[in-house]
């Protein structure tokens, strides 16, 4: 790895002049106080949450690599806006980074929502084949067709989306029936809980808890880790165990804020980020051994339920017909190499 301290970065006024730097012919300060390049990292989730532990150890290990050339703030908990807004920043580089799930960046490109099939995936082994094979490869693919956006190879991990409520457990299919749902902006995860003729309601994650406290919604669905991390079990009464969709997070960049990086920082950042997605990973999943009984101590009532019976009712709304139209039988045939069969 170059040694940063060896090379001075040549300041340069336009763009243009930086491209040419970031061709490799520009040189790095060791100037630790003044970094050459400061970029905004920003995501939805609680300070706690793993993805922001392991966000803060990457940002710490790329200024240490680049002798402080590359300093990387990490802004947690929608600090620079709504999801909806701070996507509109990563794609004018008003944000450098951003951590977005492919429910919602589906507003986006709906393409990606692919990996948000209702009960496509049963288990990791099944998630972790396709988002690190053909079916990541494809989505990436549908993201630098934006040009303004890309996404980094790996995923962070959000988890199987459980359904939480204040006035009744679901057990099934028919306990959603008119149940006012709190839903991420996202057409995928609202088209599944119409099929459940449920009354979904679109707010944006960092509106959920007091949505839930005030009852404008009597329930939401998120992974577990978020349940306890924004601790929505303080406003929630009912925890069923529906996993019904597996959701993760893009790493998405701003093209032209990493373009201005010379190839070899480029290398460093993209090496840093692998590592915190692969440990926030392992974290969430060293998580699932113990939060259930940590969410219990605070007062839910978990439930399993019986996944065939929510399925058979998509099938009968014609659901997954409808979405394999959407994404087309290429795509479908993808998602089908790791989900078996859907519909
Ligand atoms: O908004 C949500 O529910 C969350 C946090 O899971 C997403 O970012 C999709």
């Amino acid at each position: 790895m170059s040694d940063f301290s060896r090379r001075r970065f040549i300041k340069t006024a336009t763009l243009a002049s930086a491209a040419v730097a970031a061709t490799g012919l520009g040189l790095f300060s060791s100037r630790s106080e003044a970094a050459d390049f400061k970029l905004k990292f920003a995501n939805n989730l609680p300070m706690i949450h793993p993805m922001n532990v392991r966000a803060r150890e990457m940002a710490k290990a790329i200024k240490e690599e680049t002798n402080g050339a590359v300093q990387i703030q990490v802004f947690p908990s929608s600090q620079l806006g709504s999801d909806t807004d701070t996507l509109a920043q990563v794609r004018s580089g008003a944000v450098d980074m951003f951590a977005l799930s492919p429910v919602i960046l589906g507003t986006l490109v709906p393409s990606v929502q692919i990996s948000a099939v209702g009960f496509a995936f049963k288990d990791y082994d099944q998630v972790w084949s396709a988002m690190d094979g053909d079916l990541g490869a494809h989505v990436r693919s549908e993201i630098a067709k934006t040009e303004t956006l890309f996404a980094f190879d790996k995923m962070w991990d959000n988890g199987f989306r459980v359904t939480t409520t204040s006035t009744r457990p679901v057990l099934k299919p028919e306990d959603l029936v008119g149940m006012k749902l709190r839903v991420p902006p996202s057409p995928i995860i609202m088209s599944i809980f119409k099929a459940f003729d449920a009354a979904p309601t679109s707010i944006n994650f960092a509106e959920v808890y007091s949505a839930l406290q005030t009852r404008i919604v009597e329930g939401q669905e998120n992974p577990l880790t978020l349940v306890s991390s924004a601790k929505l079990y303080e406003v929630q009464k009912y925890c069923s165990l529906t996993n019904h969709v597996w959701d993760g997070f893009w790493m998405l960049g701003n093209s032209k804020s990493f373009a201005r990086l010379p190839a070899d920082v480029q290398a460093v950042v993209r090496k840093h980020v692998d590592a915190a997605v692969m440990g926030q990973r392992a974290d969430l999943a060293a998580l699932q051994g113990s939060i259930r009984d940590t969410l219990k101590e605070k007062g839910l009532e978990l439930a399993d339920t019986e996944p065939q019976a929510f399925r058979e009712k998509l099938r009968s709304a014609n659901y997954y017909a409808d979405w394999h139209e959407k994404f087309g039988d290429a795509a479908w045939a993808i998602l089908e190499k790791y989900s078996g069969k859907l519909a």
